[in-house]
């Protein structure tokens, strides 16, 4: 029944000074969350609540109302600039108290504070994504002790560092684009970066104890970090950990036993060790090596088989201490291909192979759920990560500029079979290089790769949000002084995180930035001359200037980690944070929630080139058409982007582009009720592109294009194994909605591919149908093309703009579907007619 112990390695060793997370509970703990904690500054005192943070204990006390009413991220702005303090009394329970070692351990501190026990400094945090452990034994009483953590402001801090580095050069941009309507010098602090705005958001630059807090007394070991690699044998698996623990002193031998239990794996082990920690860290870890006896089903992205994991409980015994964590975690490899011969030798190929198999990366990229850390609640992570899977995406990008989330998002990904792009929390900037920084970059990151390593659904680390190409590119004016930032961007990404990445974890790949053109931008010593190519890794791409409807304007690439088209939030929710005042597309309002640069025309110009321009924007019903309209346009234009990236799935041009394995668009949520690129509103609501990326993203989809006066019909499809399809074409005027003429042929659609599938003539079918020829700009019909066989939604292709279309519009009927989007009904119905056919 059992597999043996096959190895047992020692491994302790040098560490860093802080952080290690557990999720579980351990032995010989107390929860300070419990206790009453207090909010101060220097004039007030308002009861708190931990974890938490600063404004939401002040809108609890009833000093700040809605966050988002109107101009209220202005008018609170002050909170942010001035220094918070909480405090807590509380007694230590008695079987800790007699502990050895006790130590007060914060899973996330944000972001700068001292920290003291009855009035004893015992340490201080700089970083929001860093866990601090604080030994504080020599400082606590047996009775009431206090705990006060003092906060800086984070902007000010920010500003300060800021001057400090500017005394010999600045770490650039000085500041956010004045759109952002935010505050300077993010890169400067370790916290969110969009916490002080972004070109979606609001800023809010909170304070608070924003994730759990105890104490941890123990007398010999702690256990930490549990890491689970499984690796494929020639036969086979292996499941290699490696435990994570503290100790009780430094240099002094312990010996202890893991209990290592996976019951649907018939594993239960029990495996003697001894350690000691060489540094005053006192941090040290084990390796255990287990063969796996039976064979383990694999752990699939969603729509490439299931998702099965495996729960494993790991115990740690010593004489005086028991501690134990269980967690979940599942069996398959990762590749990340990248060959010139595949590409013709024109660049190289990038994509993933999950279980050997090529998968198409679909999705969209994930921001904060909340702009209060601690308001990105597990209901909130569950819900959204569910919205993506049910609207069909097998991948969800988690941007630099934002968090690392808390378990349970990561825990949904896993079950869902959502796979996670994950970059580093570095995001369009220069960061400094300067020790202090490093240093608690370092800690950052070894805490985080450890604490999510076993997390299936991660698929890559990367290094940051797009800094290579905005070195490269002279975004923020670097380029009077290249050489100097370059060697700070090689010492951050390349010199520090990267060696950590790849010791702590070998389990899935790095890549220094995304997006980045791969290997490519390795052998260009990390900063390629054009890190945007096409023929390389993967890119942002945004034009908002271009006809967005037309797929055939879209860049060809090998991955398409970002795109997308902004659109305002649905009436209602805009209604809920504003007065009729607001309700015109140039007043005061309307602007200052667009932090997109241009955005609000750009909107418009999108709007007027596919759909009708309402006659008074200004007036409340032109402002309310204007909500739908612009939802409308960032949905089909989404739309037509990502269904050209699918059309291209391992597919080349001739000219050496396409081979395209992803595409995910820009952005799942909205942090608040502002104009954005989201799918799904700050308040749950899905816009009209959420429903439609269930129909883009369908794992097997027809995609008519227009090609050299033809309807071209590609299918790409993600079905693992081949199916025999019929392909169905069928003409269909506007005017009463009727079926003209319909066409169709048969197809044997091979697995995991994108092919032509068939092809029809417009001149010859559009007058069979009674229907004008393309070349006349007076539209009376579109097609509608569908598959048989096989469920695949079904797609409708326009053939001219919506605005210049002939139909009727009293033989359109309700629909839920529509109403969803909460646009105006009435004649704009038309425009989304296609979704309900
Ligand atoms: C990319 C992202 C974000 C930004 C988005 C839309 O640059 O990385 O920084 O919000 O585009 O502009």
């Amino acid at each position: 029944m059992m597999s043996a112990v096959k190895s047992l390695l020692l491994l302790c060793s040098v560490a860093w000074s802080v952080n290690r997370v557990r999720n579980e509970p351990l032995s010989n703990i107390q929860d300070l969350t419990v206790f009453d904690w207090i909010l101060k500054n220097d004039t007030s005192s308002y009861p708190a609540i931990v974890p938490g943070g600063v404004y939401t204990d002040l809108i609890r006390a009833g000093i700040l109302d809605d966050l988002y009413y109107r101009f209220n991220d202005f008018a609170y702005r002050w909170v942010s600039y001035g220094d918070w303090s909480y405090e807590a009394k509380f007694t230590v329970d008695e079987t800790i108290f007699q502990k050895q070692r006790i130590l007060l351990v914060c899973d996330g501190l944000d972001t700068v504070a001292d920290v003291f026990v009855n009035d004893q400094q015992v340490g201080s945090s700089d970083n929001m994504f860093v866990q601090y452990k604080f030994d504080i034994k020599d400082s606590l009483i047996d009775g009431e002790n206090t705990l006060t953590f003092k906060f800086k402001s984070p902007v000010q801090y920010a500003k300060e560092q800021w001057d400090a580095q500017s005394s010999e050069y600045p770490v650039l941009p000085e500041c956010v684009d004045p759109a952002y309507r935010g505050e300077c010098h993010a890169n400067h602090i370790r916290k969110m970066q969009a916490s002080f705005a972004w070109d979606w958001g609001p800023s809010f630059p909170s304070v608070g104890i924003w994730k759990s807090i105890r104490l941890e007394g123990f007398d010999t070991l702690q256990l930490r970090d549990v890491l689970v690699f499984t690796e494929k044998q020639s036969e086979g698996w292996k499941l290699r950990l490696v435990v994570h623990m503290d100790t009780a002193e430094a240099n002094v031998q312990y010996s202890g036993k893991i209990d290592l239990q996976v019951k649907d794996l018939q594993i239960q082990e029990t495996i003697e060790f001894y350690t000691f920690a060489e540094t005053e860290s006192r941090e040290c870890s084990t390796e255990v090596t287990v063969n796996v006896d039976v064979t383990p089903e694999l752990w699939w992205p969603r729509g490439y088989g299931s998702q099965r994991l495996y729960e494993m409980s790991v115990t740690l015994q010593t004489s005086q201490d028991v501690a134990y964590k269980n967690l979940l975690f599942g069996f398959r490899t990762i590749e990340l291909v990248q060959t010139a011969e595949e590409v013709d030798g024109q660049g190289l190929s990038f994509y993933f192979k999950i279980n050997s198999v090529p998968i198409f990366l679909k999705g969209s990229n994930w921001i904060p759920s909340h702009i209060l850390p601690e308001n990105s609640t597990p209901e909130k992570l569950r819900f959204l990560v569910r919205s993506a899977a049910e609207a069909n995406h097998n991948t969800l990008r988690i941007w630099g500029g934002g968090m690392f989330e808390a378990a349970e998002f990561y825990q949904a990904a896993d079950e869902l079979g959502l796979v996670i792009w994950h970059d580093f929390m570095f995001a369009c900037s220069m960061y400094p290089s300067k020790d202090w920084f490093l240093s608690t970059v370092s800690a950052e990151i070894r805490h985080q790769v450890r604490r999510l390593q076993h997390h299936p659904s991660i698929i890559v680390w990367a290094g940051n949000n797009e800094n290579e190409k905005a070195l490269r590119d002279n975004w923020y004016g670097t380029n009077s002084n290249f050489e100097l930032y370059k060697a700070d961007y090689k010492k951050l990404y390349v010199e520090t995180i990267r060696p950590i990445v790849i010791a702590e974890d070998s389990s899935r790949p790095f890549v220094v930035s995304s997006p980045s053109n791969g290997l490519a931008s390795e052998e260009e010593d990390f900063v390629a001359i054009n890190p945007g190519s096409y023929n390389y890794g993967d890119i942002h791409y945004y034009n908002y200037f271009m006809d967005a409807w037309d797929p055939k304007n879209f860049p060809i690439p090998r991955m398409a980690t970002e795109y997308g088209f902004q659109a305002m939030p649905s009436f209602r929710s805009i209604k809920r944070v504003t007065t009729s005042d607001d309700w015109s597309y140039n007043s005061t309002w309307n602007d200052h929630v667009q932090h997109h640069p241009g955005g609000n025309s750009e909107m418009l110009l999108q709007v007027e080139m596919h759909l009708p321009r309402p006659s008074n924007i200004d007036a409340e019903e032109g402002f309310k058409q204007m909500t739908y309209l612009t939802q409308v346009n960032q949905a089909m234009s989404v739309k037509a982007e990502t269904e050209w990236y699918r059309r291209w799935m391992g597919k080349l041009n001739g000219e050496g582009l396409g081979y395209t394995y992803g595409a995910m668009y820009w952005q799942l949520q909205d942090i608040w009720p502002g104009h954005s690129w989201a799918s799904i509103e700050y308040d749950g609501n899905w816009k009209l592109l959420h429903y439609y990326s269930k129909d883009f993203f369908a794992s097997i989809l027809p995609i008519p294009i227009v090609e050299e006066g033809a309807v071209r019909v590609y299918i790409s499809s993600d079905l693992v194994e081949p199916v025999n399809v019929g392909v169905q074409l069928v003409v269909q005027r506007y005017d009463s909605l009727e079926d003209g003429r319909s066409y169709s042929s048969e197809f044997l659609m091979p697995a995991l591919s994108s092919e032509l599938a068939g092809e029809w003539v417009l001149s010859t079918i559009l007058p069979e149908s009674g229907c004008d020829t393309p070349s006349i700009n007076d539209f009376s019909c579109f097609i509608r093309v569908s598959l048989t066989g096989v469920s695949a939604p079904t797609n409708v292709l326009l053939l001219s703009d919506p605005k210049d279309a002939k139909y009727n519009k009293a033989t359109i009927s309700d629909s839920p579907r529509l109403q969803i989007s909460e646009g105006p009904m009435g004649p704009l119905k038309v425009y989304t007619i296609w979704r309900v056919l």
